[in-house]
């Protein structure tokens, strides 16, 4: 595990973010973590979420033209992530998409950057991968390519068929998703943190049952 996921997961647990206990998800399993994106709310916390998404991208290693976000929860994610990647590394440019197109002023759907060249994809997680499905349509269409998807955490959990939702989006257009943490990082954090012993069976016999 690298030194910014693990302290991504600390800032989870601080942020309440990442919880242990017994939740049920929208696939009716009952999980023994939960990892709501949406407690991360505050300017300061969106400021350090952003870091942590420009970092995924900068230890990847990988070649971008434009960081996209999709409307809704994308917005605040490629602008943040836009901030933080230009002051770790370079400025970079970013856009995203409207629900509803506009037929007036500047219209169109899309707002921000135009979209060329290398575009990567920065969105919370992915559940049924609709919103991945429509932001690949939206850039393609634009005549861009899309790159990759960054997102905060993949659960690595099987889908309907064996491969998990994150593995189909990646095998169905050909890109990398590229999680800030996924499920091996938090059994990782916690079997180093003595104070989650008592979670460790528990979430090794969750992964054992669902995981890929
Ligand atoms: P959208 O971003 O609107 O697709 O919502 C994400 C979905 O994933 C929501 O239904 C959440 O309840 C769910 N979810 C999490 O946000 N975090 C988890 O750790 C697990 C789930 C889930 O239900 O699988």
């Amino acid at each position: 595990m690298l030194d910014y996921q693990r302290q991504f997961i600390a800032y989870a647990l601080e942020c309440g973010v990442l919880k242990f206990g017994e939740f049920q998800l929208k696939s009716g399993r009952i999980s023994p973590y939960f990892f709501n994106t949406g407690l991360f709310n505050t300017g300061a916390q969106l400021d350090k979420l952003g870091q942590f998404y420009a970092q995924t991208l900068i230890s990847a290693g990988v070649d971008i033209d434009v960081l996209y976000g999709p409307a809704y929860k994308g917005i605040p994610l490629a602008s943040a992530t836009a901030i933080a990647y230009s002051r770790l590394l370079r400025d970079i440019p970013f856009a995203f998409n409207r629900k509803e197109a506009k037929d007036h002023g500047e219209g169109g759907v899309l707002v921000g950057a135009p979209l060329q060249g290398k575009v990567w994809i920065l969105d919370d997680v992915i559940t049924a991968g609709t919103s991945v499905r429509e932001s690949v349509e939206i850039i393609r269409h634009a005549g861009a390519t899309v790159a990759g998807v960054v997102i905060a955490l993949d659960r690595q959990e099987k889908g309907q068929d064996r491969a998990s939702a994150v593995q189909e989006v990646s095998q169905q257009f050909g890109i990398p998703v590229l999680p800030i943490i996924s499920l091996a990082e938090i059994v990782e954090f916690i079997e180093q943190s003595p104070e989650f012993a008592d979670k460790l069976a528990i979430i090794r016999g969750y992964r054992r049952q669902y995981g890929i």
